[in-house]
């Protein structure tokens, strides 16, 4: 049998239906995306991509990168997308580790993304704009739609999603045919999703949330969607009339509700709205409630794990939880050092086994290893208790691991590029209570004995080898960090001592 995704969205391929729509008025029915995505699939298999090939691809939105996605799928390739934001620095590591047989990059940095593959030993790099031009686009308008369908395993890769490490080194996440199908149908069976259903999108498409959990999803039933480039609140509303469901990050509700506009009128069409990816404060549920009669629904997902739990369709919306298991997920909480099982209402380790579960670390095997019990259950790394109805609330994590905006951001990471520096003794970075990202990364940074450290020049160096959005909204200089006996860095005792570092700007701004 033929596991490949793709035969999970052809059925409805074939319609004239809209797919995607844009603000701007571009409309891409179904079955001309098909044709697209099937010359896209033609050209990359004449430039020799094939099964199990990786194919890396840092663009911006488009609604022909998922055709890309969808032809690599076709192709039984596999689609590795890559954050916009990344640098230089960070593509070459992903290039590196991932050893992709093509890169597809934005027209306007070819020739550098040339160099930089080319540094990496990949062989071929195209490049892909958001007006359907670019380098790959010229190679598909001289191609035919190819009709071909790989023959895939369910146990086959469909993509690998880098997530940082808490070493401070990059992981690339396996997913599989086979966990990326079962979890959207799941999804479609939890929310009620229908082929009527109109989704906005202004999520990035090179992470869970708006790829898979977005994108799947409607591909599975049939429905449509309107892309934006970005999140931009008036723009939502301008389009709610017209749409039934929005899925984002904490920080959509949170600027949303900061739009007069935002009442029972203008989500009069609207039947859901979903929050995930980062913690929604309950305050913002009860405030998006109070103004427009929606309980916004809140779920919680891992790129190694897609989503694990949701709030019920029908039921209530507990405000400050997750919800309940997935149909098909296994989820316990355990003693974190020796794996026992804990009653409910004990905090403990989240733990997930289920077929939306992750095959493992690209090339990582002992790491792979570790973060699994031997009984196949994922230890995530974030810490919850169940409540007596079997809801899941997040009280932490386990990890030293920041979500900024929906992002996330390893300290190690960052820590490291900070003590490199020869003015520097060591640091320490953070994530405090941001009232627009939910977290802001927070470096506290102590200075070797007698110097002085200039924040423009750590800031600089920053910039040249991380994201932006990795980089440290404030910069603490101190005379020493706080330490326990054994000489470990306190960082719940700064995540203390700077809990109101953001949240007096916002008052006094
Ligand atoms: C942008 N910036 C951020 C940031 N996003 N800084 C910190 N954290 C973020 N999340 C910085 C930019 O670098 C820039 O800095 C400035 O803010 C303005 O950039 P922008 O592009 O205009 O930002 P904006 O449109 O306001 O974006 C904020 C955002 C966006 C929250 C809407 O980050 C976003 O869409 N986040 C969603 C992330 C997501 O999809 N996560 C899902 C992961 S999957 P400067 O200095 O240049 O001005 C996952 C699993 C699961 O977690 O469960 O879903
Ligand atoms: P990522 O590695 O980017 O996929 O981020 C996954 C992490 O985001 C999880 O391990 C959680 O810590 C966090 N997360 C996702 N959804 C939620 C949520 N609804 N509430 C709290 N944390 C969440």
């Amino acid at each position: 049998m033929n596991n490949n995704l793709y035969l999970q969205f052809q059925p409805h391929l074939q319609q004239q239906k809209t797919f995607i729509d844009t603000p701007e008025g571009k409309v891409y029915r179904y079955c001309d995306s098909m044709v697209l995505a099937q010359r896209l699939a033609g050209a990359l298999s004449a430039a020799g991509i094939k099964k199990g090939d990786r194919v890396a691809v840092q663009t911006d939105k488009s609604p022909e990168a998922i055709m890309l996605y969808l032809a690599c799928l076709q192709l039984g390739a596999v689609y590795l997308p890559l954050n916009t934001a990344y640098t230089d620095a960070e593509i070459s590591y992903f290039l590196q580790d991932s050893e992709p047989t093509l890169y597809i990059c934005r027209p306007e940095v070819f020739d550098e993304a040339l160099a930089i593959a080319r540094q990496c030993g990949v062989p071929q790099v195209e490049s892909l704009g958001t007006d359907a031009d670019g380098s790959l686009m010229q190679l598909v308008n001289r191609t035919e739609p190819m009709q071909e369908i790989a023959d895939v395993d369910a146990d086959d890769l469909a993509a690998i999603l880098y997530t940082s490490g808490t070493t401070g080194r990059s992981k690339g996440a396996m997913l599989t045919h086979s966990n990326l199908g079962s979890n959207c149908r799941a999804l479609a069976e939890c929310w009620h999703y229908s082929a009527e259903d109109h989704l906005l999108h202004a999520l990035p498409i090179f992470h869970t949330h708006g790829l898979f959990v977005a994108c799947n999803i409607t591909l599975t039933v049939g429905a449509s969607m309107t892309f934006l480039a970005k999140l931009d609140p008036e723009q939502l509303l301008d389009l709610m009339p017209r749409a039934t469901v929005l899925m984002g990050v904490p920080t959509f509700y949170t600027r949303l509700l900061q739009s007069p506009r935002l009442n029972q009128t203008t989500v009069a069409n609207m039947r859901l709205f979903v929050s995930g990816s980062a913690p929604l404060l309950a305050e913002t549920h009860d405030e998006f409630r109070a103004r427009t009669g929606h309980a916004i629904l809140e779920r919680y997902g891992m790129t190694e794990t897609n989503m694990n739990t949701s709030n019920p369709y029908q039921g209530d919306r507990k405000a400050g939880t997750v919800g309940l298991p997935l149909p098909g997920t296994e989820l316990r909480i355990t003693n974190r050092e020796n794996g026992a099982i804990l009653p409910h209402g004990e905090t403990g380790m989240v733990e997930l086994r289920g077929p939306n579960i992750f095959k493992g670390y690209w090339r990582m095997p002992e790491k792979t290893k570790e973060e699994f019990r031997t009984d196949g259950f994922f230890i995530t790394g974030d810490l919850g208790k169940l409540d007596e109805h079997g809801y899941l609330q997040i009280v932490g994590r386990d990890k030293d691991l920041v979500i900024s905006g929906g992002y996330n951001v390893y300290p190690k990471e960052i820590e490291q590029l900070i003590d490199e520096l020869p003015d520097i003794c060591e640091s320490a970075v953070i994530g405090v209570p941001h009232p627009d990202l939910g977290e802001g990364v927070t470096a506290v940074v102590v200075p070797k004995p007698g110097a002085t450290p200039d924040e423009t020049e750590i800031r600089r160096h920053l910039n040249e080898q991380l994201a932006r959005y990795k980089q440290p909204k404030c910069i603490l200089l101190v005379e020493s960090l706080p330490r326990n006996v054994m000489g470990k860095v306190q960082k719940n005792q700064l995540r203390a001592q700077y809990k109101d570092l953001y949240l007096a700007e916002a008052t006094t701004a």
